[in-house]
């Protein structure tokens, strides 16, 4: 299937290429399958999973959560709000290797997203992983383990405009003013992850939240 020009952003098109890693159920590598073919909700239907990272980063200086919504480019969930970076672990050797194959990729897609190049692997926790399932229109969503990672350092951001419409640093505060103000949408596993961990681990910080465990949130 070729996405048309005509439809989509020519840059989105080409990174649709990607070999990302393809799962069972426990995590376990089966293979490697393009980006484009397992996020078409035909194969999600089928079973198909796919392994994902989310990346939080607070600002050491205050505290506050840097957010992004995703550019009107983007194939999947154009628009939206969501936390600071968001992608797929590559399937190469580097990427491969679980929690540190995460932080890897989570390097490489904070600076390509957001400019953001002073994070290097050993300044992210890893948390825990999530596996959701969740559609964006009939024809494209997710269906991911998700490895969570936070991050706390005072960064300079430049945004790729080709990825991230908008950022915000926020608070607790704001961002549950945000989540309740009634026009502000988000990603469905930003909402996931909201509603089931973020203000307590926030709270509680990085290492007392690490559990070591797979969520099944589907
Ligand atoms: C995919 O994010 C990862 C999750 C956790 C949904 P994405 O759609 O932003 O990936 P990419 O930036 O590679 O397009
Ligand atoms: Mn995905």
């Amino acid at each position: 299937m070729e996405l048309s020009k005509e439809e989509y952003d020519s840059e989105q098109i080409r990174l649709m290429e990607e070999r990302c890693i393809l799962l069972n159920p426990d995590d376990s590598i089966a293979g490697d399958v393009s980006k484009k073919e397992c996020h078409l909700m035909s194969n999600i239907e089928k079973g198909m999973l796919h392994r994902a990272f989310s990346t939080f980063l607070f600002r050491e200086s205050d505290g506050r959560l840097l957010m992004q919504k995703r550019a009107q480019e983007k194939i999947t969930f154009p628009g939206l709000w969501t936390n600071t970076c968001c992608s797929h672990p590559l399937s190469v050797v580097s990427e491969m290797d679980g929690v540190l194959g995460g932080k890897r990729a989570a390097v490489r897609k904070l600076d390509h997203e957001l400019g953001i190049n002073q994070i290097n692997v050993d300044d992210l926790d890893f948390l825990t992983k999530i596996h959701y399932l969740a559609p964006s229109d009939g024809l494209w969503g997710e269906h991911e383990i998700d490895y969570i990672y936070f991050v706390k350092k005072d960064v300079s951001v430049e945004v790729n405009e080709n990825e991230v419409s908008d950022i915000r640093w926020v608070s607790v505060d704001e961002l549950k003013e945000m989540l309740s103000d009634g026009y502000s949408q988000f990603t469905p596993w930003f909402r996931i992850i909201v509603e089931n961990f973020l203000f307590k681990w926030w709270e509680k910080g990085a290492e007392a939240s690490q559990d070591g465990l797979l969520h099944r949130l589907i």
